[in-house]
């Protein structure tokens, strides 16, 4: 086995990917990602004593913590070297924060996270290029890796903690990005590492670790949507192009909503246009996103279409965050691939930001004016923009419709897409619901059937699209204000099913939130998770009723949305 990883829904063989990753991760980068989650828990058992004792950390600890979270995810960083750097510079401040623990006469736990190469190398001029460094980090992670658990119900619940916090992690990023942020969380995430690392926990303490991760996990989500609704208003129903015009473009691709608003105002006067790309999209919903003329609209399919896409669209693309496929060697559009944030990939210029958080983009702007405006490959239009605060405007017509029998049932199909043909599943499950029935999204699982023209309801779109996968918040809101609206005892006996796409750990803290509100009969797909062993899955659906897909006929049956 020369890695292991089964984070994702697209892991080999169902199972874990052992030779090299399905998403194009290489064991070498595996046994960084290994080691950076290392030292993470590392920080995290340092951080909660030292927290534990009344003592205040410094906010870079947190910002570190979640970046190395965020790195982790599936398809947001591919760069051993960006990767070594982030790894040594958490052990410096793992250091650090138990040397402050040791003035203080903080006791630390004694574990390996804590003891191990306590100081070594802090001298080496760039981490990077040190190839010590890199082999001995490849040689220590094979043991600290998520296999380090021998018992599979132990470490099955471990991953889906750990994947909750990542989900966590990326959220409390954009939110900070945006000036918001909760200590609280912050600490709630280093706390559980801290639990994971140090205690021996019983499959039972570790089931609540998860349900309360799911609790925080929902609590980052309303973090963020307070962030971004602050920041750019509340979405609002918009109609978005897909088609392209007649100047160069800069596409811009991943989540962070910053970025895509300081691109806006550099590109201003500059002849360039600005295209939104995947889970980019929902940024034309927003009215201080939108009122930028040159926001042209949205280019492209789903993420893992990207090397067809990029490769016509002619101009260079930024990757805020995930979801990057790694270029083939030789693709032309490799040198046109910038990144920021947490995402990385080898050769292609990374964007740092400044003390203050600002970022130049001039070279990508400068890029993009040398270049051939967009090919169009699509001129149809999406319509989104039903976030919780425009759909309270509808509520009253949504109300009557439930009431009058002209929607007979929501189906909630958030989460994301994925390449496995298998999805068609959700294209066809849209396209056969009954015309009584209105499908509530968020998240890049909506590629798979938002340009099907499956029409409204009294005006009402049966395709209602709240925003990103971060948004899945909002259509938590969106259920408890129909609840109290028909008066019902809670979400569960809502006229609303629940049928989820999962791919990367965003989905899973996702997840976690909805079962955290008490949500049961929850489908999700196209798989279960690997990480889930068959105790704890007995677990979830005894509990919670969570089950996975199965036909889109025997489904549709199965959530009373046709007849047996
Ligand atoms: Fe999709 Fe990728 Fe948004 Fe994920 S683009 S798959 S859950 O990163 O984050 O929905
Ligand atoms: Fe495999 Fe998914 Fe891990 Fe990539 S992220 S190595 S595809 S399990």
């Amino acid at each position: 086995m020369e890695m292991f990883c089964f984070q994702c829904q697209e892991t080999a063989k169902g199972t874990g990917c052992t030779k090299v990753g399905v998403c194009g991760k290489k064991p070498s980068t595996a046994a960084m990602m290994d080691m950076l989650l290392f030292a993470t828990r590392g920080i995290s058992v340092a951080s909660t004593g030292l927290r534990n004792s009344g003592a205040s950390i410094d906010i870079s600890v947190d910002e570190t913590v979640a970046d190395n979270l965020f790195s982790t995810i599936t398809n947001a960083n591919f760069d051993e070297a960006a990767l070594l750097r982030k790894i040594h510079k958490s052990f410096v401040v793992r250091n650090n924060l138990m040397i402050d623990a040791k003035r203080k006469g903080v006791v630390l736990p004694v574990v390996e996270e804590t003891t191990w190469c306590e100081d070594k190398y802090c001298d080496t001029d760039d981490p990077a290029t040190d190839f010590r460094l890199f082999e001995e980090y490849a040689e220590k992670a094979g043991q600290v890796g998520v296999l380090r658990n021998a018992d599979e119900d132990v470490r099955s619940l471990i991953e889906l903690t750990t994947c909750g916090l990542k989900g966590m992690a990326a959220y409390l990023e954009h939110a900070r990005r945006l000036g918001f942020s909760d200590v609280s969380l912050d600490a709630f995430i280093q706390d559980t590492l801290s639990q994971i690392t140090v205690r021996q926990m019983s499959a039972d303490g570790l089931f609540s670790l998860v349900l309360k991760t799911g609790d925080r996990c929902l609590r980052a989500m309303k973090l963020l949507d307070t962030a971004n609704t602050s920041a750019y208003g509340h979405p609002e129903v918009t109609r978005v192009s897909t088609g392209v015009r007649r100047r160069p473009g800069i596409l811009v691709s991943g989540h962070d909503l910053r970025d895509l608003e300081m691109l806006l105002q550099q590109s201003f006067t500059s002849d360039v246009d600005i295209y939104t790309h995947g889970e980019m999209l929902p940024a034309h919903y927003y009215p201080l996103l939108k009122k930028y003329p040159h926001l042209a609209g949205n280019y492209g399919g789903s993420w893992w279409r990207q090397r067809d896409d990029f490769a016509l669209f002619n101009g260079p693309i930024l990757f805020t965050t995930n979801c990057i496929v790694p270029p083939l060697e030789g693709a032309v559009y490799r040198k046109r691939v910038y990144t920021t944030n947490s995402a990385g990939y080898p050769g292609c210029i990374h964007i740092e930001a400044d003390d203050k958080g600002n970022k130049d983009f001039s070279a990508i702007i400068n890029l993009a004016r040398q270049c051939e405006p967009p090919t169009e490959t699509d001129s149809t239009t999406i319509v989104g923009g039903f976030a919780h605060s425009q759909l309270e405007q509808f509520s009253a017509e949504i109300v009557e419709a439930i009431k009058n029998g002209a929607i007979r049932k929501f189906v909630v199909m958030a989460g994301c897409d994925g390449r496995m043909p298998v999805r068609n599943y959700y294209t066809e499950f849209a396209r056969r619901m009954p015309h009584d029935c209105v499908i509530l999204t968020a998240g890049c699982a909506k590629y798979r059937y938002i340009k099907l023209d499956l029409g409204d309801i009294n005006g009402i779109p049966r395709v209602l699209d709240a925003g990103q996968c971060n948004d899945s918040y909002s259509l938590i809101k969106t259920a408890i204000s129909l609840s109290n609206a028909l008066q019902t005892d809670g979400i569960n006996d809502l006229p609303i099913v629940f049928n989820i796409a999962w791919y990367e750990q965003k989905a899973v803290a996702v997840l976690l939130s909805l079962l955290s509100t008490g949500i049961k009969n929850i489908r999700i797909g196209p798989t279960l998770p690997a990480f889930l062993s068959p105790n704890v899955r007995k677990t979830l659906s005894d509990r919670f009723g969570l089950k996975s897909i199965t036909s889109v006929d025997d489904d549709l049956k199965d959530l009373n949305l046709i007849n047996n």
